[in-house]
């Protein structure tokens, strides 16, 4: 048995309305309630996710100081040697789908995958990373729908974008980092008698 802290209360911190609610759909039916902890992390610069999620849940637990989630994304497009990746959040504000359609304008090859890194932190266990991705392709129009990059991802297997799959939580890079979050947390629950 570790520590004393109450782990069945669980935030999950961002400032990204979206993420939360899909989080939130995802975990509940694997029983697992969280709360929003609406506020704006510290973002490390540098070119890899993990790095980037471990900071962001340090300074998530810092400002809240009890048991928290932060996730981090990236859409890594293969033709752009892996571009946005990292700075998919900075990109969708700048140049957005449109611009970066147009960089893929003379490509044939589409192939992409949006990577999940879910980042827990508590007194006892530090930081803990789950990570997921999911292969797909960028479409060759923007649909309309969702939020963020879900107009122009289009999973493998799909033939529709994130935004207009029936059931997105079935392919998401979210749902398969939250899956693997939640067995561990699961277990850990049960091993400290919760
Ligand atoms: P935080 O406050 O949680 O950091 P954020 O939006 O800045 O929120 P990220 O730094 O992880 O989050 O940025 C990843 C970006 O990738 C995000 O802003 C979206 O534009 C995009 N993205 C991530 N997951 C997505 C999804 O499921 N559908 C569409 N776009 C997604």
């Amino acid at each position: 048995m570790v520590g004393t802290q109450q782990l069945s209360e669980l935030f999950f911190a961002s400032s990204n309305e979206h993420k939360f609610q899909e989080s939130e759909r995802i975990l509940s039916k694997l029983g697992i309630q969280i709360n929003l902890f609406k506020t704006t992390l510290e973002e490390i610069q540098s070119n890899n996710l993990n790095d980037i999620a471990e900071k962001k849940a340090i300074n998530a637990h810092d400002l809240i100081q009890k048991p928290v989630i932060i996730e981090d994304d990236g859409l890594f497009i293969d033709s752009l040697n892996g571009f946005p990746g990292p700075y998919s959040s900075y990109v969708y504000d700048t140049i957005g789908n449109k611009g970066i359609m147009n960089l893929l304008e003379n490509s044939q090859i589409r192939d992409a995958k949006f990577v999940a890194i879910i980042a827990y932190c508590d007194d006892d266990y530090g930081v803990k990373l789950f990570e997921s991705s999911i292969p797909g392709k960028i479409s060759s129009i923007i649909e309309k729908g969702g939020w963020g990059h879900d107009p122009i991802f289009i999973p493998d297997g799909e033939s529709k974008t994130y935004a207009n799959v029936s059931d997105k939580d079935k392919f998401s890079h979210r749902a398969a980092s939250l899956t693997k979050f939640s067995s561990w947390f699961l277990d850990m629950q049960k091993d400290n008698g919760q």
